[in-house]
This record gives structure tokens, C-alpha cells and sequence, in this order.
């Protein structure tokens, strides 16, 4: 294994369980030095959190709800008092919508739920890129990955107000490159296949189209959330320091195909 994040300092946000697309980023960069920060969402999963945290080298778990200011506040004075001042590395994969907004159809979609999904799954990107990027600016650059969904760019059935979150995000990541890259700090997005995590596997028809990606992608499997992982540690290491404003499509090749 490399060790690309030796005295680097990592905050994660969007660990749920053993499962989530975070820890499998979390603990690829860990296995290659990172000192990490997590931060979840509510005392349900608190546990989970602690405990998986506890498995790596980590200066700090604390709640944080993205849809709150004050909540984004403390976690980045919270992160900077417990990496001394400085972070390299910022991680965001979080998204949520309505369960009822991901079956019907989007048409349907009433207007406060709207919001809510594009505040908690793309507008939290700029509230967290704000907050560090004095913190980065102090170590001299940075950078951020953020998860995306093919369905930000394409209509996939179901995904619904999702897709226009997700569209919004990947908007998000470009402007924010642009600001960002005056403080040497890059931002880029990973676009994941369908992997079998917390919020995927509550989805009517997950295994329909588990399925059917298979038969197309022209790898002809599923992606699983260490393929996220490597890709991400590239993203955020100083392999990619000329990469910014892009999207990686970890999708088996499934995004090239026309049919
Ligand atoms: P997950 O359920 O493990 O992670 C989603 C996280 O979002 C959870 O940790 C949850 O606590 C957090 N979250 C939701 N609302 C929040 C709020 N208000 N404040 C703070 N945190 C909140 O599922 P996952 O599949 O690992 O999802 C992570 C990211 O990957 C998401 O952005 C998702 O859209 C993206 N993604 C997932 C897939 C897939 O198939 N699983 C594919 C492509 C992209
Ligand atoms: O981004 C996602 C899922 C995000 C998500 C999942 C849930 C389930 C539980 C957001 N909000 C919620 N709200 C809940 O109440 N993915 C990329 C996985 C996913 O979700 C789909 C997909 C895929 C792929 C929904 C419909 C169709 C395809």
C-alpha cells in the first residue's frame, strides 16, 4: 500500500455503518497515513460511527446535521482545534431525500421537500467548502472530494428529485473549483455505480437494476464501495494535482453506453 497521506488531516462526513461509501474512503486513506475526523448524522448511529472510528487513527467524532449552520460551525472549529489549526483532506457524501420522492413520480414533488433534498445533498457542499477552506488555505492547499450519481445527468427512473440534487452538486463542484483553485485548494467528484449501501438498499427495484447494470456496463459487474475508495485517495492525493472541477465515473464503464 502507498502512503500518499503520511501527515495529511482528513474530515469525513457521511459515515452511517460498515457499509457507507465514507468509511470505505475513510479507511483507504487511513491505510495510507491519514490522521482522519468523522462527524454523523444523529445518536442512532452514533455507535457505529464510534466504533468503526475507533478501528483507525481518528482525533475526532462529533454529530453534525448539514442542514444546520450552527452544527457546520462548531465541526470545522472542532476539526481545526484537533489538527492544530490546518486540514488537508475533506470528504462529503451525503444525500438525502424523501423515501416517498424516490417511488413516484417527479412531477409530484412537492416544493419544501425540493429544498430539502438539494439542501442536504448538494448546498451542504458549499457551506462545508467554505468553512474549509481557511483551514486548507493554513496548510498551504487542499482538497475535497464529494459522491455523485449518474442520475444528476441523465433521467434514471426513480432517482427523481435526487437527480436534480445531484445536478446541482456537480454544478456546486465546478464553480467551487473555480473559487477554490486561487488557494490551492482542488474539489472533483466521484460518479459510483449502484452500490448496496444504507440509503441504496431501502430502494424499491435496487435489485432490478443491480441487474440490468450488469448486463450493460462493459465490464459486466457491480462496483463496490473500495473501488470508491482507491478512487477517491487518487482524487485526494497529490497523484491528481492537476485535476480539478472533474468527475470520475467508478461505474464499470456503465455511463459510456448508449444502450
Ligand atoms: P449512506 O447511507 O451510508 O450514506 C449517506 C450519509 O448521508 C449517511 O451517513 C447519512 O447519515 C448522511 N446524511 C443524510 N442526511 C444528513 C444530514 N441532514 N446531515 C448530515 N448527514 C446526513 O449511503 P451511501 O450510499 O454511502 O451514500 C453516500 C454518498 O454516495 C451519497 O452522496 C450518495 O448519493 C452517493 N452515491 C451512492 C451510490 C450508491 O449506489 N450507494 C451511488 C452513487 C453515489
Ligand atoms: O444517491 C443515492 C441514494 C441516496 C438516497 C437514498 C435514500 C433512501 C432512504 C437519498 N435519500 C434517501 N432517502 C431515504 O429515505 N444513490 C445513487 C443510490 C440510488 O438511489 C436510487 C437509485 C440509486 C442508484 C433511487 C432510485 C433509483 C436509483
Amino acid at each position: 500500500m502507498p502512503n500518499r497521506f503520511e501527515g495529511k488531516q482528513a474530515l469525513v462526513l457521511g459515515v452511517a455503518n460498515r457499509r457507507s461509501i465514507a468509511w470505505a474512503i475513510a479507511e483507504r486513506l487511513a491505510a495510507e497515513g491519514a490522521q482522519l475526523a468523522f462527524t454523523y448524522q444523529g445518536e442512532r448511529i452514533e455507535k457505529n460511527v464510534r466504533d468503526l472510528a475507533a478501528t483507525v487513527d481518528t482525533k475526532l467524532v462529533t454529530p453534525c446535521d448539514v442542514r444546520s449552520d450552527d452544527d457546520l460551525d462548531r465541526v470545522f472549529a472542532e476539526a481545526a482545534d484537533a489538527f492544530g489549526g490546518g486540514l488537508d483532506v475533506l470528504v462529503h457524501s451525503v444525500a438525502f431525500a424523501a423515501a416517498e420522492d424516490l417511488e413516484g413520480r417527479f412531477t409530484d414533488t412537492p416544493r419544501d421537500r425540493f429544498w430539502m433534498a438539494v439542501d442536504i445533498s448538494a448546498y451542504s457542499l458549499v457551506a462545508c467548502a467554505r468553512r474549509a477552506e481557511p483551514l486548507m488555505e493554513a496548510r498551504g492547499g487542499g482538497s475535497i472530494v464529494t459522491m455523485t450519481y449518474l442520475g444528476g445527468v441523465r433521467a434514471v427512473p426513480h432517482y427523481n428529485v435526487m437527480g436534480v440534487a445531484k445536478a446541482t452538486l456537480d454544478a456546486s463542484m465546478r464553480y467551487l473549483a473555480w473559487d477554490l483553485g486561487q488557494k490551492e485548494i482542488r474539489i472533483n467528484a466521484i460518479s459510483a455505480g449502484p452500490v448496496r449501501t444504507l440509503a441504496a438498499r431501502s430502494i424499491a427495484g435496487f435489485t432490478t437494476m443491480e441487474e440490468m447494470f450488469e448486463q450493460r456496463a462493459p465490464l459486466h459487474r457491480a462496483i463496490d464501495a473500495t473501488d470508491c475508495g482507491a478512487a477517491a485517495a487518487y482524487l485526494l492525493s497529490d497523484d491528481a494535482r492537476n485535476v480539478s472541477g472533474t468527475t470520475l465515473y467508478v461505474d464499470a464503464g456503465y455511463h459510456a453506453m448508449g444502450m
